[in-house]
């Protein structure tokens, strides 16, 4: 296994679109065990594979306090959103930063497991969150961008000033 460099914003490449996955094959098996060691290692609930920089449709998460219960979606589809809440997220990919973002509170999603299974799920509170969160990334879409161009750029001169600090 290895634990995989995650992309922080603004860096362009998490603005890329990922690909649907064709075949879920070693390689993506591979991928998925890679991305769930950098998740647990941040550490975080959830993590998309454009995050590592990888522009196919992959996702895993785990919610779970002992963080045990793996939850892998490969090319994602949201059939069903109710309702609407406001959640405090926050981004491996905009290490610090915790904004309020309004999003569906409950979804029915399609995807497929890393053996190949489609399943459909329904959630709500923060797995519905998550899973909004993550597919965002696959669409080349970070949280921040729900917030006003003003605290968009504020958060991009703390992330440079955390990031001069750190060298
Ligand atoms: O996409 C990501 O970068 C992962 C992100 C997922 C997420 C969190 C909160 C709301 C929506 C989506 C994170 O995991 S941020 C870190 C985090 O929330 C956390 C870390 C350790 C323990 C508990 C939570
Ligand atoms: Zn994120």
């Amino acid at each position: 296994m290895a634990l995989l460099p995650i992309l922080h914003y603004p860096d362009e490449r998490l603005h890329r679109v990922a690909a649907p996955v064709g075949d879920i094959n070693d390689r993506i098996r591979q991928l998925v065990r890679d991305m769930a060691e950098t998740m647990y290692a941040a550490p975080g609930i959830g993590l998309a594979a454009t995050q590592v920089d990888v522009h196919e449709q992959v996702i895993v998460i785990d919610l779970s306090e002992t963080r045990d219960r793996l939850q892998v979606f490969i090319n994602p589809v949201i059939l069903e959103r109710r309702g609407e809440a406001e959640f405090e997220e926050g981004c491996l990919s905009v290490p610090g930063i915790y904004e309020t973002v309004t999003r569906a509170n409950w979804i029915r999603a399609e995807a497929f497991d890393a053996q190949g299974q489609r399943f459909t799920l329904e959630a709500d509170g923060l797995l519905a969150v998550c899973i909004q969160h993550e597919m965002d990334h696959l669409q080349g879409r970070v949280f921040v961008e729900y917030l006003s161009r003003l605290k968009q750029s504020r958060i991009v001169a703390k992330l440079k000033k955390n990031q001069r600090r750190a060298l």
